[in-house]
């Protein structure tokens, strides 16, 4: 039963120690990986917001209002949503608030539920009286963070080296195919890195938290994004990379790519927002942002109206001059035509509810996006622009960009982690020649453990690597597991990376995300420990799976996510 239903009915009907018990009974802690994934920190939390005093609410000061909101931006909004109206968790709105009233409220966040609210009280996370607080918080008419139109865009914009100053040819003697993008997520930077060398190139000031990084179609740009919607963009031909532009296109954001299909190579940039819900178009040399479009509308299948529907991942297409810009809440994938940016045009593709991360077959014709909380995959053909298959996978499927291959059987297949179960789905891509198996999940098998997040393979590789980074046992936290795809039969191998990293620090890491080199002979993990604690890359050889480097220094700080150059801008994965 959802907390809204056993809350509203429990609040109307039962005394208040029945809704302890059954709270007591709770099944959702605040270590469950889909929990601990979404109560990451939101850069909203410390936006000023105006506090609308509500007589039928409890009384709150300012000073508690705003304690009570910056909580609720670092560990709540990512499953409520900014403004409360619900997202992957329930409506927290005040006609359901209200009526619950105080104690109830406090009951449930302190306990938790089984329908997945965390135990913020009995974890330990949240005292006692910021228990107490947050129960009158969420009664309080919800705050809007305030909207980030073009004006607010260009005040953030600067050009660092306008285009006609940069190097006309490549400055420097670095393989750029072969450096790889690491993001350092509590420093707020990108550690550019010589996959030869395994030397650092340069360390790059980007935005809060950086998310992901992305290459222009030329090769020449990165582009990185933070937290705190600030887009990064690095000339990789000068001496030593650096950035050349940056700009702020909203106050929250994940997702950032660029123009690739052919007449339109490197033209144009495209970031979407969690807040504002909105996606901009820039100029691909200097960010400059030409065009907004708002996602706000109508959810997939109720057709209900939802107030922010945030932009998960985007891609661009190879088949047309589109960008495929997945909204999360709506569950609507939108094809962006960008030929004439005055007059946009939108195909949209209505797929799933919470569409979240995804990445393209091994034909590139088809973007294979995960609906997280729906347990589905879309397979969206890019060519035709339609919904080509939804398939069932297992639970909260997380691909990152997925991982295709060749089975012995069933010809290409994509395929995907969770972080509720420890299944890998694989799906069939190809219906020419494997038509049976296309856009069907022709089999699931057994990884480690829940708590996976990112899933690998390269065209020149017979491997198929899984993290499990937010699985609560440290030994499938701190450990990536093997397949051999063909023979996938034989189960996995299980590679001590934490272990191999030989860290000083004892403290708690997690082994996050494979990432091939060029040649797609060596596997890249971040070994991610605390801000304060040692870090480290520990690369594989894939041949032989045995340690190949373990590259060490006190500037990789949080090491999370990284990307080859050549793969991410050629989408090999
Ligand atoms: Fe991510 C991709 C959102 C937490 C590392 N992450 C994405 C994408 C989205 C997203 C929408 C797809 C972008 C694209 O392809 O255009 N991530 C979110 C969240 O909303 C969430 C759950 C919570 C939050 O507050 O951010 C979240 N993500 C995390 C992490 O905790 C991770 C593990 C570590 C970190 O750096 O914060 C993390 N996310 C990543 C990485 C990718 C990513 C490495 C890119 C994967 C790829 O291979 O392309």
């Amino acid at each position: 039963m959802s907390m809204w239903k056993t809350g509203a009915i429990a609040a109307a009907l039962l005394p208040l120690a029945m809704a302890q018990a059954f709270a007591e009974d709770a099944r959702t802690t605040t270590n469950d990986p889909a929990a601990k994934y979404q109560s990451a920190g939101s850069p909203l939390a410390n936006v000023e917001m105006y506090q609308d005093i509500n007589p039928k609410a409890p009384p709150m000061t300012k000073a508690e209002f705003d304690k009570a909101r910056q909580i609720y931006f670092e560990r709540c909004a990512g499953c409520h949503g900014v403004l409360r109206k619900g997202a992957t968790g329930k409506p927290l709105t005040t006609d359901k608030t209200l009526a619950a009233g105080t104690d109830y409220l406090k009951v449930f966040i302190k306990y938790g539920s089984p329908a997945g609210m965390p135990n913020w009280g009995t974890s330990g996370e949240l005292s006692d009286d910021e228990v107490d607080l947050m129960a009158r918080y969420v009664q309080q008419t919800p705050p809007q963070p305030p909207e980030f139109g073009l004006k607010d865009m260009k005040a953030t914009w600067k050009v660092i080296i306008p285009p006609e100053q940069r190097p006309k040819k490549k400055m420097n003697s670095y393989n750029i195919d072969n450096i790889f993008s690491t993001t350092l997520r509590d420093t707020g930077e990108v550690a550019l890195i010589d996959g030869d060398t395994k030397k650092i190139i340069n360390i790059v000031k980007t935005g809060y938290a950086v998310h992901i990084s992305r290459v222009s179609a030329s090769g020449r740009y990165l582009f990185v994004i933070g937290r705190d919607a600030k887009i990064n963009m690095i000339d990789l031909w000068m001496e030593k990379p650096d950035n050349v532009a940056e700009i702020r296109t909203g106050l929250e954001a994940r997702s950032v790519e660029t123009s690739k299909f052919k007449g339109y190579e490197d033209k144009l940039a495209i970031a979407g927002s969690y807040w504002p819900p909105q996606y901009v178009i820039m100029n691909g040399d200097t960010l400059e942002p030409l065009k907004i479009m708002a996602t706000r509308g109508m959810t997939v299948d109720d057709q209900e109206y939802h107030p922010e529907p945030r932009v998960a991942s985007i891609v661009a297409s190879h088949y047309k001059p589109e960008f495929v810009v997945n909204v999360k809440e709506t569950g609507k994938t939108l094809m962006v035509n960008y030929t004439d940016i005055n007059a946009i045009t939108t195909k949209e593709i209505p797929v799933a509810k919470f569409l979240h991360d995804g990445g393209l077959d091994s034909s590139k014709r088809y973007f294979m996006v995960a609906a997280n909380q729906s347990n589905k995959i879309g397979a969206i053909d890019l060519k035709d622009g339609k919904l080509a298959g939804l398939i069932d996978v297992g639970k909260i499927p997380h691909p990152g960009r997925g991982a295709n291959f060749i089975h012995p059987k069933y010809g290409p297949v994509w395929s995907t982690g969770h972080l509720g179960d420890d299944t890998i789905a694989l799906i069939g891509t190809d219906p020419v020649k494997h038509k049976q198996y296309a856009w069907k999940m022709v089999e699931s098998i057994k990884g480690p453990g829940g708590g996976a997040l990112f899933i690998k393979s390269h065209p020149k590789s017979t491997h198929l690597y899984s993290d499990t980074p937010l699985n609560p046992d440290p030994a499938l936290s701190q450990s990536v597991a093997v397949f051999d795809i063909n023979n996938l039969a034989a189960g996995y191998k299980t590679l001590p990376i934490a272990q191999w990293a030989g860290l000083k620090d004892d403290g708690a890491k997690r082994v996050v995300q494979p990432e091939y080199n060029k040649a797609g002979d060596e596997v890249w993990f971040s070994v991610w420990s605390a801000k304060n604690k040692e870090s480290a890359i520990v690369v594989v050889d894939d041949k032989t799976l045995a340690l190949k480097a373990v590259i060490k220094d006190p500037r990789i700080i949080t090491p999370t996510g990284h990307f080859n150059l050549h793969n991410t801008q050629h989408d090999v994965y």
